[in-house]
């Protein structure tokens, strides 16, 4: 018997799934309302269902808890229940254990959506039939309905979901980079670390990045392969070479693509291009098809997306930058392009227990002004030094861009990369995102 916890994406396809092979299930979630309510009600009305709270003694009528990862493995009940010999796994634990087909796993704290629609349109142009899900929106069971005619699994996952995968045996592997996300779930740095580890487990190909050395397998003795924004060492190796005055893409020596015909752009998506490349040559999809590509790849919304020039201002939405090192990443990468302060940065919401003392050099160097808004903005303003950056407290993200369209001058950038999670005031980072864009166009209207 299986208690399904959860009932969000994770949770209904887990009920979908348990439901088409007969298997019998109860559902839990501690919220009164879960978003996938009316779904269940609609497909399985009869259901036995516990909703608004975490209840102990439920969990003892079960053999196998099937957490989603929202919910942390640390929660009484589930430690309560691993400490009764009750199997906790999750979906992914699932998906591994009912496919056969190769599965390339990717994690990592950012980059990982980049990098798994790149690869995925990589296969795809090389006419493989592949699926892509996981941590980017698509629940790795709902995969599984196509499973006969897939001949190759694309997954993104995050550190939640391989906390409860046990089994997962990727063809290749990797962890892209490590940088702090996700404190108000960890215990330490060391303890996210270790749990991204788990995506190695097995004996597939593993991708390393070589500038980052918390990306090297634990435990050795694989086949390990290297992306790195130097010169690359070895024949294998995916990384960057200088010659004719350009920077070039390259497989050991050989020369793939020159950097400026990528539509994206930064040292991060340079690094994003490298991985993909390092993973599609790993399951052997064609050099050709991922370099026709990678020169069509505009990327994702909401990750460092443009969004108009006014009055010589270019506005940049960066909403998916839920960390400190994505928004790094951003102000790093625009502001090297400027060389000076001539970016207005835009910061706030959830900081998740994170060190925002990192950002300061960054800021220092490229910001002219910074607005904080949101839950955490006084913590952000306490850990860097006002003295050496200009910060404004402002309420919301409406007053935020309205407060940049008064201090930007022609040839200045106005970054939205909050380097915090957006709940406080959104339902997601899409949302928040989406009504920057719209608040953008009402002030350069
Ligand atoms: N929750 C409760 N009580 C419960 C269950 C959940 O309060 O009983 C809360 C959680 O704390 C969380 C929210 O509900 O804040 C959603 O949790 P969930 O497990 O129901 O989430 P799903 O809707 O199943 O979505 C999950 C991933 N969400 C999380 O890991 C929080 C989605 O990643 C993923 O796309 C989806 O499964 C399909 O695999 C989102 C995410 O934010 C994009 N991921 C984090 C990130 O990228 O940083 C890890
Ligand atoms: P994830 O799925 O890991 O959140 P995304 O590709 O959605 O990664 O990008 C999330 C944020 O991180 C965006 O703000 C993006 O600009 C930034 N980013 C993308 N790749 C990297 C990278 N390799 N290093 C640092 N930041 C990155």
């Amino acid at each position: 018997r299986v208690l399904v916890l959860g009932l969000g994406k994770t949770g209904l396809s887990c009920v979908r799934f348990l439901a088409d092979r007969n298997v019998d299930f109860s559902v839990m979630d501690s919220r009164k309302n879960p978003p996938g309510i009316e779904s269940l009600n609609k497909l399985l009305p009869n259901v036995d269902c516990l909703f608004g709270e975490f209840d102990s003694n439920v969990a003892e009528n079960y053999d196998v808890l099937l957490v989603s990862p929202g919910i942390s493995v640390k929660e009484p009940m589930i430690k309560k229940a691993f400490e009764n010999n009750k199997r906790i796994i999750g979906d992914v634990e699932v998906f591994a254990l009912c496919t056969n087909k190769p599965v390339v796993a990717i994690t990592g704290s950012n980059g990982k959506s980049t990098v798994t629609t790149l690869l995925g349109e990589m296969a795809r142009q090389a006419k493989i039939n592949c699926a892509v899900g996981g941590n980017i929106g698509v629940p790795v069971l709902d995969l599984l309905t196509d499973d006969e005619s897939t001949d190759l699994y694309i997954l993104e996952l995050s550190s939640f979901q391989l906390e409860t995968t046990h089994s997962l045996n990727a063809v290749v592997s990797t962890i892209l980079n490590v940088s702090e996300d996700h404190m108000d779930r960890y215990d330490s740095f060391e303890d996210y670390k270790i749990s991204k580890q788990k995506i190695y487990h097995g004996d597939g190909i593993v991708i390393v990045n070589k500038d980052e050395p918390c990306t090297i397998p634990l435990k050795n003795s694989r086949t390990v392969n290297y992306f790195t924004l130097k010169a690359p060492a070895s024949e294998n190796e995916f990384g960057l070479i200088c010659a004719e005055e350009k920077t070039w893409l390259a497989k050991g020596k050989a020369k793939l693509i020159d950097v400026s015909s990528l539509k994206i752009k930064g040292q991060h998506n340079i690094a994003n291009s490298l991985a993909a490349l390092a993973l599609g040559d790993s399951v052997n999809i064609s050099m050709t098809a991922m370099l026709t590509t990678l020169k069509n790849f505009i990327g994702l919304p909401h990750r460092t997306q443009w969004v108009q020039e006014h009055n010589g201002v270019n506005w940049i939405n960066d909403s998916k930058a839920t960390n400190v090192g994505a928004a790094l990443a951003a102000i790093n990468g625009l502001g090297s392009d400027k060389q000076g302060p001539g970016l207005i940065v835009l910061l706030g919401g959830q900081g998740k227990g994170q060190d925002f003392s990192r950002m300061q050099p960054a800021l220092v160097y490229f910001a002219k002004t910074v607005l904080l808004y949101g839950e955490d903005a006084q913590r952000i303003k306490s850990a860097l030094n006002d003295r050496m950056i200009k910060t404004v407290m402002v309420s919301d993200l409406g007053e935020a861009v309205t407060e940049a369209s008064h201090i930007a001058e022609s040839g200045d950038t106005v970054l939205l990369s909050p380097a915090c999670a957006s709940f406080d005031m959104f339902s997601g980072f899409e949302q928040r995102g989406e009504e920057f864009i719209r608040l953008v166009h009402e002030v350069t209207a």
